[in-house]
């Protein structure tokens, strides 16, 4: 799913300029072409122009905006809950039924005027209707300038969503900051995503692909997180719903140099593996670790290796079907 290309929303002044510049343009060009008839047919055939044009232009760009915002309520689960905890869900919901409100009735008094036009035998009259259609439909779209303002805003917010494919078989990384999951991210796929020897290096998802035996496994390194549910933030939040919605599998990362404390990581793991059988363990670092203090660990904790973690995610890859999915963690 990807999210750069929503269209930017702009403000109702905008719009309404380019309708009516678009209905002077087309004005022009009827003149220089195919005006004919009496002075009152003329004048009938340049106003019914104007009216079809800002009508166009106008249903056009709101249409181009409903067209480009995802349809909330059928996106998969992941983004559904991304957009949840990143915007407000009625507000936007609202904002776009808006925009689908104005976009009828802006066709609904073209309509309306150009019948009018149409019957109307007094040129002032004329003129006055072509005004007058051209006031409502101003009227109409200022009725939506704060929904544009807030869809513009919405549109800034989810193009910073990560692109994730959502049927894929996926794999997540997880666990304290620091602790070296961006760093298996790039041993397991030879992705080469920014690692840095402090915490939160990672703020945003990174996302990686295995293949092995013909397989694509996605696996998404997520950002550190301190195991607050109440306190976190919205990359945090990402991280968490990765797990819920995304992960068929969770590497979960220990690292016992202790960046952060064990007992700390522990109580994070114990909330990960919850309702969940499916959370590899991976203990970073060995290469410093002296053998002692692997070989207790390992003792409480049933590591894997590097190497077990790629059988591992290609055994539960093969057959995967998307809606296997975990609803819930
Ligand atoms: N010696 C050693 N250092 C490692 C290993 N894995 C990671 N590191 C180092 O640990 C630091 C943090 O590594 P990252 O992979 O960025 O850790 P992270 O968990 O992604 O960190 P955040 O994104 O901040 O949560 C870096 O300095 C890495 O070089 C390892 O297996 N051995
Ligand atoms: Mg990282």
């Amino acid at each position: 799913m990807n999210f750069q290309t929503l269209l930017r929303v702009e403000i109702a002044d905008t719009y309404l300029d380019t309708a009516f510049r678009r209905a002077k343009d087309a004005v022009a060009r009827l003149r220089a072409g195919q005006l004919h008839g009496l002075r009152l047919d003329k004048s009938r055939q340049v106003e019914l122009e104007r009216i079809s044009a800002v009508r166009g232009s106008l249903t056009a760009s709101l249409n181009g905006i409903l067209h480009s915002f995802p349809s909330l309520d059928t996106l998969p689960p992941f983004y559904n809950e991304l957009v949840k905890c990143s915007l407000e869900y009625p507000e936007l919901k609202q904002a776009l039924g808006a925009i689908n409100w104005c976009s009828s009735r802006v066709s609904q008094f073209a309509s309306i005027y150009a019948d009018k036009i149409k019957q109307c035998r007094d040129l002032q009259v004329i003129s006055r209707y072509r005004r007058e259609y051209y006031g409502r439909a101003a009227s109409i779209l200022k009725q939506i300038a704060d929904q544009l303002v807030y869809l513009e805003q919405a549109r800034k917010t989810m193009k910073e969503f990560p692109t994730v494919k959502t049927s894929l078989f996926t794999a997540s990384i997880f666990g304290f900051p620091n602790v070296g999951k961006t760093t298996l991210l790039m041993k397991l796929t030879g992705s080469s995503p920014e690692i840095k020897d402090y915490a939160f290096t990672t703020k945003t998802l990174n996302v990686g692909n295995m293949v092995a035996n013909n397989q694509r496994i996605q696996i998404i390194d997520t950002p550190g997180t301190l195991n607050r549910f109440d306190k976190m933030n919205a990359i945090e939040k990402q991280a968490y719903l990765v797990n819920r919605h995304l992960a068929q599998m969770i590497v979960y990362v220990f690292d016992i140099t202790e960046p952060f404390p064990l007992d700390k990581q522990i109580a994070l793991y114990e909330q990960v593996k919850k309702g969940r059988t499916d959370v590899l363990i991976y203990l970073s670092k060995t290469d410093v670790l002296d053998k002692k203090m692997v070989d207790d660990f390992k003792k409480k904790y049933p590591i894997v290796s590097l190497e077990q973690i790629k059988q591992q995610l290609v055994k539960k890859a093969t057959g995967f079907r998307p809606e296997e999915i975990p609803k819930k963690v």
